[in-house]
């Protein structure tokens, strides 16, 4: 038998023919991705990035266990606890930014130039970490981020550009922007949450504040917790409306 690498996997699920979801165009793994950086004012530079995969499957059977809880009038707090899927995969990670942090940023994310002073830059290192995460996944996968269209999608777009070599994420990478989904799936209900803003969101289905708000996995879990709750009409947004990261996103200077 050939040797080829060792971290290449014979059962690697990626490889694998295509099964019902993918056959059907639906997403087989959603990433749930948040990024904390040097603040709002260009060059946006990355602190810190956090990415957790959850396979449909998972997602879906998250999903029905809490509604069904829910049906049954359980406690928020007990509510709480079942709002994750037990099969995540994360990966969490803090990047020197190599310009200043605004004071703002550094407030709310509690992270300084000085804290990540000993870290490596966001570089090809990071963007192939990142890469061989996401390869381990089921395919369609897609990125879901919270004002991600307008904020982390296009910023790290922007960090695939280091120095003079300019990185991609796998093809066929896809993403989409909950605060779109989630406001679309309120478009016609009479009780939604009071903005599209995450804090807001969270409170509006988990009745309480982001627990660590403006940590990137703190985030990401209330991502997920939102998700979940918003249930199936939220995944099959997600499913129509994925865009390719490749192709679709814009580019912002960092
Ligand atoms: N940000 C900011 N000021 C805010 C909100 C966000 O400078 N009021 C920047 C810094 C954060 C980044 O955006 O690290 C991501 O925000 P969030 O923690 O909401 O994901
Ligand atoms: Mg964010
Ligand atoms: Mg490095
Ligand atoms: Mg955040």
């Amino acid at each position: 038998s050939t040797f080829e690498s060792p971290w290449i996997s014979v059962d690697n699920p990626a490889l694998r023919v295509k099964n019902e979801a993918e056959a059907q165009n639906e997403i087989n793994t959603f990433v749930f991705f948040d990024l904390e950086t040097t603040g709002l004012k260009n060059p946006v530079r990355i602190t810190e990035i956090c990415l957790v995969a959850v396979t449909r499957d998972s997602l879906l059977k998250t999903m029905k266990n809490f509604e069904r809880l829910k049906n049954m009038s359980v406690a928020s707090n007990n509510l709480l606890q079942e709002v994750h899927p037990r099969v995540i995969s994360k990966i969490s990670l803090c990047t020197k930014p190599m310009k200043d942090i605004e004071k703002s940023a550094s407030v709310i994310t509690g992270l300084s130039n000085l804290d990540l002073a000993n870290l490596s830059q966001f570089d090809g290192s990071t963007i192939a970490t990142i890469n061989h995460f996401l390869g381990q996944f089921v395919k369609p996968l897609c990125l879901v981020a919270h004002n991600g269209s307008k904020y982390d999608f296009p910023i790290l777009k922007g960090h695939l550009q280091v120095g003079h070599q300019l990185y991609a994420l796998a093809d066929g990478t896809l993403c989409c922007d909950s605060m779109t989904g989630l406001k679309a799936i309120h478009m016609n209900t009479i009780s939604k949450p009071k903005s599209g803003k995450l804090s807001d969101i969270y409170r509006f289905y988990l009745n309480e504040g982001i627990p660590s708000a403006h940590r990137a996995e703190s985030d990401v879990m209330a991502l997920i917790a939102c998700t979940v709750a918003a249930g199936q009409d939220f995944m099959d947004w997600m499913d129509k409306n994925a865009k390719d990261f490749n192709k679709n996103i814009k580019v912002r200077d960092c």
